[in-house]
């Protein structure tokens, strides 16, 4: 028996380790560490409820147009404010350009040299050595489209700073809708840089992903998780927020059921948290508590029904019915790619729908005390942000996720989190190269930084070790 640690595990954004007991070629065990104190919610209280949009922003730079949208999402609930038609297709726009670069990046900076040998300098060394099974000439074309990617994804932040003034961090999604207005000019720029971004995913993203599938197809059978998929659902299609391009649902023990926003928790047993409530996010505060007997992670565990789910494109593919081909690390890559064409074929729609002069925003009023809840879908999966006001002001403000979701700890019930459920019974080849392991954890497209709490700035700051 031996146990590994791969801390920390790079090529995702924030800090995660990943700690797995290797037994007889096969992993026996899996713990997913979240190493670093941070998060928002402490931050937030007593501001203005308006400023969460930008200030929740500052979470991630990978996804801060599906926190502005949480964010303005909950004040939308809490306020009553109808969107305007505009106001709608622009959050789409922007949240959709957010998403191809999201995607492309995954596959191209954080995925591929796992399958792929680079060249002996950084990024691409030092790596784990043994199983690439690719010739030099497929891994030479590949790792062009590596750099190509960092080109096309800076069009995709162009596309989204058409709308939204700026990227990343946009500046134009506030509650009520969004401040940018609809011209022809940004259409057309949109457009423009929407049809190369398009032509890529549609060429070598497409492609490139089926020579991954192909050549390590044996990952179609690896990884499995939870198998329990949770959606919010996201892009609305009618002004009314009925319709989504991602359906929104639960599947649970093999059944499709409806969302029930209620049944969503977090439980802190072993996370460095104090607990508080009953786990619903409305309620709960975010304290740290680092001695804490029994805790190994700065990641809570949000359960649905108390079921673990897995977040993300596959979970958003299966729940449509689009893609339902298995549960594994490279279904979870087929899953992205073909999100991003949809995303990528959808966008033109929207962009038609526009009404040049319409107008995109409402005028909101905070109320007096109220609560809201803005649900959405991040590219990794789904993002709820609850908002409580008292006196014009955040009480309080709890952001549930996507990979607080997938990186979990166990819970109460030892459940373990989804991606250590997908580490458990993994096949390891070589313990001293643990490849199955990174492409296992990067499968889910972590990110940490999303994932985590923060000290409040008042707070005595503590040295610890982080075992
Ligand atoms: Ni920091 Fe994020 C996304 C959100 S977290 S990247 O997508 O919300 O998993
Ligand atoms: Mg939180």
């Amino acid at each position: 028996m031996r146990r590994i640690s791969i801390d920390p595990v790079t090529r995702l954004e924030g800090h995660l380790k990943i700690e797995v007991t290797v037994d007889g070629r096969q992993v026996t065990d899996a713990h997913a560490v979240g190493t670093l104190y941070r998060g928002f919610e402490p931050i937030l209280a007593g501001r203005d409820p308006r400023d969460a949009v930008f200030l929740t922003q500052r979470i991630c730079g990978v996804c801060p147009v599906s926190h502005a949208t949480a964010a303005a999402l909950a004040l939308d609930d809490v306020t009553g404010v109808a969107v305007p038609h505009n106001g709608r297709l622009l959050r789409n726009l922007i949240l959709g350009g957010n998403y191809l670069q999201s995607h492309i990046i995954h596959f191209y900076q954080l995925s591929l040299p796992d399958y792929v040998q680079g060249p002996d300098i950084a990024p691409f060394a030092p790596r784990y050595s043994g199983d690439y099974r690719l010739n030099k000439e497929t891994s030479d074309r590949l790792l062009g489209h590596y750099f190509k990617a960092l080109e096309i994804r800076r069009k995709c932040h162009e596309m989204v700073a058409q709308f939204s003034g700026k990227m990343p961090h946009q500046a134009s999604i506030i509650a009520g809708g969004v401040t940018q207005n609809a011209t022809k000019e940004r259409i057309a720029a949109y457009r423009k840089l929407l049809a190369e971004v398009a032509a890529f995913i549609n060429n070598e993203y497409q492609e490139d992903v089926g020579v991954i599938a192909s050549a390590y197809n044996d990952y179609f059978k690896l990884g499995r998780g939870p198998a329990n998929f949770l959606v919010y659902g996201a892009f609305p299609l009618d002004d009314a927020g009925r319709d989504f391009l991602f359906t929104p649902g639960a599947y649970i023990n093999g059944k499709l059921v409806t969302l029930d926003k209620e049944k969503i928790t977090e439980d802190v047993t072993h996370a460095w948290y104090t607990s508080a409530g009953d786990g619903k996010p409305a309620e709960a505060v975010t304290q740290d508590q680092c001695n804490k007997a029994g805790a190994y992670s700065w990641v809570k565990a949000p359960r649905y029904d108390g079921m673990v789910c897995e977040v993300g494109p596959l979970a958003r593919m299966w729940i449509s019915g689009r893609y339902t081909n298995g549960v594994s690390v490279m279904d979870r890559i087929v899953a992205r790619m073909l999100e991003a064409k949809l995303v990528a074929q959808t966008l033109p729609v929207w962009l038609d729908e526009l009404e040049i002069g319409g107008p995109c925003e409402a005028a909101v009023e905070i109320p007096y005390m109220g609560v809201g809840v803005g649900l959405t879908e991040a590219p990794r999966g789904a993002l709820g942000h609850w908002v409580v006001i008292n006196n014009y002001r955040i009480e309080r403000y709890q952001a549930v996720v996507p990979t607080t979701w997938n990186a979990s700890p166990r819970d109460k019930a030892g459940q373990p989190g989804p991606l250590e459920t997908a580490l458990i019974g993994l096949p390891v080849l070589d313990a001293d190269n643990p490849l199955d392991v990174v492409r296992t954890v990067h499968s889910f497209d972590p990110c940490l930084a999303c994932a985590v709490h923060v000290i409040k700035p008042s707070s005595r700051m503590d040295q610890f070790r982080v075992k």
